[in-house]
């Protein structure tokens, strides 16, 4: 076979790569397309009693976001301004039934008084831990966002929230946060601007909180991602000196494998779009190369015992879909019904390895 010279370079490293997926979406009831209710950035999903888990930032608004410049007390600026985290059960993985609030933006004044959103939810000796993001209001362009933990007894709460933020922005740099981070006055750190997503990982007796960093004079897409660690899950954090941890990615997808991090890297950077590994949590090497892999995907997380191979607590999951950006994963016959969707509301979808198509050849 004639082949050029980029396909030669993909073809032998990735046949029989363990690490390499393709992927296929399909739809899911419950937390669907709906007008006026923006569903995303679910987090990896637990099965608990039989039942599979997932929280999710949500946000009924009364219209499509419309930015930061007209955006008021109940008008949202973007998708996920003006959410709370929801949690859905589902059986099968495929008809999940809405449950209800998980942890809801604080009162007037608090520091998650505009929104939380963006969860993650370790299960840890008997308990629930969930970190997720946090804006204070007023939230404009350039406001610092931080992390915060809530813990729980119980998958269907009540959650007990901490009294503060356990992670927050690197304090160096300076802009207007009225302004655009670019338009700054001094740049600061990678993570500077504000610290999102994040994901909890238990390993050699320590919590390890991954997360996205933006910074301050950094474009919009040049995000990456940092590593904290901690002896208990509430703090005090300490970053690693070797952050950032990547050099690419947006929403933060990590697993523990074989003693080390896995992780998903998506959507940003010269590194974007692949499977990554690092077998002491810190130093990230790329697996796997891959074509049109889920956004904000929140993988089934499989029990230890069941973690036997690399893509193990990576085969299935739920992921969202920003029907702005539906092209991305448009397939045959439009499976997800993008096509009739004419308006801005984010919704969740399956996603799963497509083990028929392993190669790109
Ligand atoms: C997401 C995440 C964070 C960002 C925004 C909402 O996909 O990266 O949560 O703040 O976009």
């Amino acid at each position: 076979m004639a082949l050029s010279a980029a396909m030669r370079r993909f073809k032998a490293p990735d046949k029989n790569n363990p690490w390499f997926a393709k992927f296929k979406y399909s739809p899911i009831t419950g937390l669907g397309y709906e007008k006026g209710v923006v569903r995303r950035d679910p987090s990896a999903i637990l099965r608990i009693d039989g039942d599979y888990f997932i929280w999710y930032t949500r946000a009924a608004h009364p219209c499509p976001p419309v930015g930061f410049d007209r955006m008021t007390d109940t008008l949202p600026a973007t998708p996920w301004d003006l959410a709370d985290i929801w949690y859905a059960t589902s059986a099968d993985g495929h008809h999940w039934q809405e449950r209800g609030p998980a942890v809801r933006r604080g009162g007037s004044g608090a520091y998650d008084e505009r929104g939380v959103f963006t969860a993650d939810v370790l299960q840890h000796d008997g308990r629930f831990y969930m970190v997720y993001q946090v804006a204070p209001s007023p939230n404009y362009r350039s406001t610092p966002e931080s992390i915060a933990i809530a813990w729980a007894d119980s998958p269907h709460g009540p959650w007990t929230k901490s009294q503060a933020p356990i992670l927050e922005p690197d304090p160096s740099g300076i802009v207007d946060e009225r302004l655009d981070r670019e338009d700054c006055i001094e740049p600061g750190a990678w993570d500077s601007l504000q610290v999102h997503d994040p994901a909890l990982i238990f390993r050699e007796g320590k919590f390890w909180l991954y997360y996205k960093g933006e910074g301050i004079g950094f474009h919009h897409m040049e995000s990456k991602w940092g590593v904290a660690i901690a002896d208990s899950p509430f703090g005090p954090y300490e970053r690693s000196p070797f952050n950032p941890v990547t050099n690419s990615g947006h929403e933060v997808v990590v697993w523990g494998y074989a003693g080390g991090v896995a992780g998903l890297v998506n959507r940003c950077g010269p590194e974007k779009n692949t499977i990554q590994y690092a077998a002491d949590g810190i130093h990230f090497e790329v697996m796997a190369q891959l074509v049109v892999p889920p956004q904000a995907a929140g993988p089934y997380r499989v029990d230890e015992k069941d973690n036997t191979e690399p893509l193990a607590r990576f085969r299935w999951g739920l992921c969202h879909v920003i029907p702005q950006s539906s092209h991305l994963i448009k397939q045959g016959n439009d499976p997800l019904g993008l096509a009739g969707i004419d308006e801005p509301w984010d919704f969740l979808v399956r996603w799963e390895l497509d083990e028929q198509r392993r190669t790109y050849i």
